[in-house]
């Protein structure tokens, strides 16, 4: 299976269980900081420039969204966590929202977890990992803005990650610049091995 992502198109941005699209494809969500860049690297993956929507400033995800990659495949794209201006109420409602489908989505495959390389992991990224390793959801850590690393200081970089978070031994953790996409070969290889079972069937 190749996926070149010829192929993809937003199916839905879902608030709540009965807006999840029903095609039998395996998912794969990202998670992470708000602005941390998790939109952005969907669409370096897809080699598309606005396919998911960006912004400057946190807090532009507001909702589950699901992108059909080559019908092979569903990205969705999740709001961030940490930002401060979201109202707590707002916080709450997200995190519901989140924490439903985390714990309830069978198609969900793969959860890649973004972290910012430059800096280590927050109270938050730790809660996220330690949430996500506490159900069992298979987790690739992408550590992201590699661009903004010297090249010799990045292997520093990933200890401490691997370090702060407590990396379980069999999540993979890869640096990675949504800018220069390099690694995109050996990020698409860990999504495969993940959804492999359920492409097979
Ligand atoms: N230099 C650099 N900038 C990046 C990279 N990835 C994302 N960014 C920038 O980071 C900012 C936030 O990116 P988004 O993709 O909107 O972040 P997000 O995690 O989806 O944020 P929310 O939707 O608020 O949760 C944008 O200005 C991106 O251009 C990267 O690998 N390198
Ligand atoms: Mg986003």
């Amino acid at each position: 299976m190749k996926i070149n992502a010829n192929h993809v198109e937003l199916l839905i941005s879902a608030v709540k269980q009965e807006q999840y699209p029903e095609m039998g494809l395996p998912e794969v969500a990202l998670s992470g900081r708000s602005n941390v860049g998790k939109s952005t690297f969907i669409n370096s993956m897809i080699g598309r420039k606005n396919m998911a929507r960006t912004s400057q400033q946190p807090g532009k995800t507001q909702t589950l969204n699901f992108y059909n990659i080559d019908e092979q495949l569903i990205f969705v794209d999740v709001p961030g966590y940490g930002y401060a201006k979201v109202s707590k109420k707002q916080r709450e409602a997200f995190g519901k929202m989140i924490e439903t489908y985390l714990t309830t989505r069978e198609a969900l495959k793969l959860v890649i977890q973004l972290v910012d390389l430059r800096h280590p992991p927050t109270e938050d990224d730790i809660l996220m990992y330690d949430y996500l390793k506490h159900f069992e959801i298979p987790t690739l850590i992408i550590a992201t803005k590699e661009d903004k690393v010297p090249k010799g200081k990045v292997q520093k970089h990933i200890k401490v990650i691997k370090e702060t978070l407590d990396l379980d031994r069999h999540d993979q953790i890869i640096s990675y610049s949504s800018l220069s996409k390099n690694k995109q070969p050996l990020i698409w290889e860990s999504i495969q091995r993940a959804i492999g079972t359920a492409s097979e069937q």
